[in-house]
């Protein structure tokens, strides 16, 4: 590996693609080379992900300044990466964390030090002259088979938290099977399309939410599974061989832990476990489902247990709110036999190194892992990278349309095209 060291570490705040503050950071080396990365945010954000650090100064962006993590990266982190080897990322997050000493990160916010960790593992790759995808899966010593490109699940219907409510189930993904990664993303537009040109017949807002899929407002969630299956159908596509459907339940988001109830306002029923088990079973024999996203709240274990049991050998099932890529929550999913894939999102648990720890644990463990943009995203493209360089199954990035969820189906593009040569 190149020897380099680096030479300045500066943050500045900059915004989402929801108009909110977020971090972005350069790593500065002494061969003159930089690496930046701008950080996502989510609106479905588990209670136990790790603390966006966010002003609170309700004068400034309503609260949502981010110039204390933007101050800690410049007056904390700087000083201490300063000189350092950034081929060393393991030991730059470690001191990270150090100075952190917080069990979520709440003193100088995951915000601040995920910017910093990844931005200084793109300067390293440059450093080395090498793509991004190779440098992690070398710095880290990855040992897996090949490089794979994933299957993309891609949010085409928007709803719960990150569409006005119009829906209670937060998203409907197509998947697209083809063998190569440039057929997957042809198949998922042109069902994108046909998607828009049926709900603008049947009378539907073709606006879209904050992942960039439609947010129709359909009578009730079931609806949705229909929609897509004519879509898949009027753009000539198979369903069930060709494209699959999965979805994000997000179901934190509508239980009231009080009642423990699942509040479906959508679809005007309250479930209980056992109903909302029942319901996502019967969507599952009814519709080609590959994958179920938090089909129960992110604290209901015993419910999870008992989902896992019924659901657990027909499709997959991704903890995201449950786990929080995280390793002490993984492993007591693994123990508790809950789950058996998980949603991957650097910016819950914080730095990057902790997040490829959670990615070796799921994979030790034959959990399937899906790597996650959030609501509130960038142009950063690292996740595109991150899931070409631990052979992901799958990555999920949003729908056909906006740029910050566009930008990193372009840039695996680019990974399929220069692994072919
Ligand atoms: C999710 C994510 C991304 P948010 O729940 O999986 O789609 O949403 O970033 O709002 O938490
Ligand atoms: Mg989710």
């Amino acid at each position: 590996m190149a020897k380099s060291k680096i030479k300045s570490v500066k943050a500045m705040e900059i915004l989402g693609s929801r108009g909110n503050p977020t971090v972005r950071a350069y790593v500065t080396l002494d061969n003159g080379i930089t690496g930046v990365a701008s950080v996502p945010s989510g609106a479905s954000t588990g209670v136990h992900e790790a603390l966006e650090l966010r002003d609170g100064d309700k004068k400034r962006y309503y609260g949502k300044g981010v110039l204390k993590a933007v101050e800690n990266v410049n007056k904390i982190i700087a000083p201490a990466l300063k000189g350092l080897d950034p081929n060393s990322q393991r030991k730059i997050d470690k001191i990270m964390l150090e100075l952190d000493g917080t069990e979520n990160k709440s003193k100088l916010g995951a915000n601040a030090i995920l910017a910093v960790s990844l931005a200084n593992v793109h300067a390293a790759a440059e450093a080395n002259d090498l793509p991004l995808y190779k440098h992690i899966r070398k710095v880290f010593n990855l040992k897996y088979q090949g490089y794979k490109l994933p299957i993309p699940t891609m949010n085409v219907i928007n709803g719960g938290a990150h569409a006005d409510w119009t829906l209670d189930i937060q998203e409907f993904m197509i998947v697209p099977l083809q063998a190569k990664f440039k057929e997957r993303l042809r198949c998922g537009s042109e069902i994108f399309h046909a998607l828009g040109k049926i709900l603008k017949t049947k009378g539907f807002n073709t606006l879209k939410g904050d992942e960039g899929g439609y947010a129709p407002a359909l009578a009730g969630n079931e609806k949705a599974f229909q929609v897509i299956m004519q879509a898949i159908k009027k753009a000539k596509y198979i369903p069930g061989r060709q494209v699959k459907i999965a979805i994000d339940a997000a179901a934190s988001e509508f239980y009231d832990d009080q009642e423990k109830i699942y509040d479906m306002k959508a679809d005007k029923k309250k479930r209980t476990a056992e109903e909302m088990i029942e319901l996502e079973k019967q969507w599952i024999e009814k519709y080609p489902m590959i994958s179920l996203e938090d089909g129960l709240d992110e604290d209901d274990w015993e419910n999870w247990i008992s989902l896992t049991k019924v659901l657990g050998k027909k499709t997959v099932l991704v903890g995201d709110d449950l786990f929080v890529t995280n390793v002490k929550r993984l492993r007591q999913g693994i123990k508790k036999k809950v789950g058996n894939a998980i949603l991957i999102k650097l910016n819950q648990i914080g730095s990057l190194t902790e997040t490829i720890d959670t990615i070796k644990l799921a994979k030790k463990n034959k959990y399937k892992t899906s790597i996650s943009h959030r609501s509130g995203e960038t142009t950063d493209t690292t996740i595109a990278d991150l899931a070409v360089a631990v052979n992901s199954e799958f990555i999920k990035t949003g729908s056909l349309s906006r740029s910050e969820r566009v930008v990193k189906y372009n840039r695996l593009l680019e990974i399929e095209a220069e692994l072919k040569k």
